[in-house]
């Protein structure tokens, strides 16, 4: 899927700002047939949860409503005209006018509806997009509606960030001549110092196709004819972690002398392979320093912002980090374009996260329902988590940033059921993009002995919190149990280990010269107690700690105003801890620390 980009035969117009703002218990039926009766406006891209001081807004669990009015430019009679999307979690109802336009389920990626027939070039309409923040266990992720005693509708899931809702990224409307690209696919390839390109290129209708290759200065590198084929780069430059290099694809499509179309395409070229226990990018171990992450900021909620996303990779390239997990959702596209840019490595994730009842029952084991069950996560759940990898795949497939599709967050892996939910999962992944590695993060409740899922996959990657959730306090034992853990891995896999999770609650300010949780001190030594127990196993290839910040939680008894394991605060000042990391971190350049045992 192509993101919205003006080009020489399209326009693009940002329909970001102000919207006409209700809940649905505020409106009557059809709200989108008239003018939304409402006092509020609610900006956009941004969730709408902390824009109001009304906790009935914060907390409503259902439907919103978003309007505003639209003109369609008036050169654009003849052009297609597309609304997209950028995401409406966690289901979006698009109207233009009266008229259902665009239908989506699953809140982290863009939709789109072509709107020809419904609008005029010059003319205006009433654009609303109800957009519905439920989450059930047919869901990506899933959740649960219960009813208070009081009668109203409340919300849980099986994660702890809050539930963030409404239109947190761009919407847009844009033209494309009649015949026009729909999507663009770029394979790259590395033989000694030439690169090569395999492309295709998808049309609306049958055409005459031509592309070419410009590189960074913008010469023409490579040319070719057709909707697809493979083209050669001779004395290319790769694209390399920290050091990016990206080319042009520009794609045409030509009626002789006339181009009818065009659409850029960057790229880099780079090559990913897991090799042994080794991860290897253009042939090189790598090896991965850096965080999981939240879209999460104060007031916004989950809204993309351009400023924190340039302040936030300044400061991962301050403490060294090199790449990031887009914990538990895919993140805005402008992010994974800025890590292209910047050659951050992206662990690219889907909404998956808590496909996991064995939580309820905590580290104790106690009695859960199951997870796996025609009432828990069943074949319509998974045809969601199905649905939300070929999205995440078809919007993200382009990007030289992403290394590994991560398709769930510590899903239950040693349940009856879990093998038959993941095979064909990884199947259909694998099937979409035979060229990435597939993974799955593993939580505490997921060990050697008992996980059922580990060999489908190309990394073992662990969320481990030796020092927090168990041996709190203490250190000298959290080092002997994650090193016992890890060696536990390696004697059952020749397989690569990333640590994708390890972090400790901190409270900036409080300090104490004892290991003592929430500590600035503490959270310092837990990582370097980690540390150590990481460089003592070859088979680790890299390390992200949770969390890059700190950001909004549900309500809960272990949260103090959230989640406190950034190593930054939510309004991104650094915590003792994100020294201890920048010293480890900034002398690496992404390769293993030379003690590794
Ligand atoms: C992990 C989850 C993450 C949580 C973290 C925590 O993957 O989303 O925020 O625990 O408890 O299990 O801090």
């Amino acid at each position: 899927m192509l993101k919205p980009r003006a080009t020489a035969t399209r326009d693009l117009v940002s329909l970001d700002g102000l919207w006409r703002f209700a809940i649905s218990t505020a409106v009557g039926e059809r709200p989108w047939t008239r003018t939304l009766d409402t006092p509020l406006e609610a900006a956009v891209p941004a969730s709408y949860n902390d824009q109001f001081t009304d906790s009935a807004i914060r907390d409503h669990v259902g439907r919103v409503w978003y309007q505003r009015t639209v003109r369609v430019p008036r050169g654009w009679a003849g052009e297609r005209v597309i609304l997209r999307v950028g995401a409406a979690t966690h289901e979006g109802r698009v109207y233009v006018d009266d008229v259902l336009v665009a239908e989506h389920i699953g809140g982290y990626t863009p939709f789109e509806a072509d709107i020809t027939e419904q609008v005029g070039a010059g003319g205006e309409f009433r654009l609303t997009i109800g957009v519905n923040n439920e989450l059930t266990h047919t869901t990506v992720p899933p959740g649960r509606i219960t009813v208070t005693q009081d009668g109203r509708r409340t919300q849980t899931h099986h994660h702890d960030f809050f539930n963030y809702a409404g239109l947190a990224r761009s919407v847009q409307l844009y033209s494309v001549p009649s015949v026009h690209i729909e999507d663009i696919t770029v394979v790259t390839g590395l033989d000694a110092t030439t690169g090569t390109v395999a492309y295709e290129v998808e049309t609306s209708a049958a055409a005459a196709v031509r592309v070419r290759v410009l590189d960074a200065a913008g010469a023409e590198v490579a040319a070719a004819d057709g909707a697809s084929g493979t083209v050669r780069i001779d004395d290319v430059t790769p694209w390399r972690p920290g050091a990016a290099y990206l080319y042009d694809l520009v794609a045409e499509i030509v009626d002789g002398d006339t181009v009818l179309d065009t659409y850029t395409q960057l790229f880099g070229v780079r090559t990913v392979e897991v090799r042994g226990t080794r991860f290897l990018i253009n042939g090189e171990p790598f090896y991965f320093t850096g965080f999981g992450k939240h879209e999460d900021t104060p007031v916004r909620g989950k809204g993309h912002d351009d400023a924190y996303l340039v302040h936030d990779f300044q400061l991962m390239r301050w403490t060294g980090a090199n790449s990031f997990r887009t914990t538990h959702y895919p993140y805005a596209e402008e992010v994974l374009e800025l890590a292209d840019r910047q050659g951050i490595v992206v662990i690219d994730e889907t909404a998956a996260v808590g496909i996991n009842l064995a939580v309820v029952g905590g580290l104790g084991g106690r009695p859960h329902p199951p997870t796996y069950s025609p009432d828990t996560c069943n074949d319509d759940t998974r045809a969601a988590h199905a649905q939300a990898i070929r999205e995440l795949v078809a919007r993200d497939k382009n990007h030289p940033s992403v290394v590994m599709w991560c398709i769930a967050n510590e899903p239950s892996t040693h349940e009856e059921g879990a093998r038959e939910y993941f095979e064909p999962l990884v199947e259909l992944t694998r099937k979409l993009d035979p060229t990435r590695p597939v993974s799955h993060t593993a939580s505490l409740l997921t060990t050697f002995k008992n996980d059922l899922i580990a060999d489908l996959f190309d990394v073992l990657c662990l969320n481990r919190y030796y020092g927090w959730y168990i041996a709190t306090g203490d250190l000298a034992t959290a080092e002997t149990y994650m090193e016992a853990d890890l060696r536990g891995w390696c004697e059952k896999y020749t397989k690569p280990i990333l640590i994708t999770e390890y972090g400790a609650d901190t409270l900036p300010g409080l300090h104490s010269v004892w290991d003592q949780p929430w500590t600035e001190e503490y959270q310092a030594a837990y990582l370097e107690a980690n540390h150590r127990a990481f460089d003592r196993c070859a088979a680790v290839v890299g390390e992200q700690v949770w969390n890059f910040a700190d950001f909004q939680t549900s309500n809960g008894i272990h949260r103090v105003d959230g989640n406190r394991k950034g190593v930054f605060t939510r309004d991104r000042r650094p915590k003792a801890a994100a020294h201890t990391l920048k010293a480890r971190w900034s002398s690496l350049n992404g390769r293993k620390p030379s003690s590794s045992g």
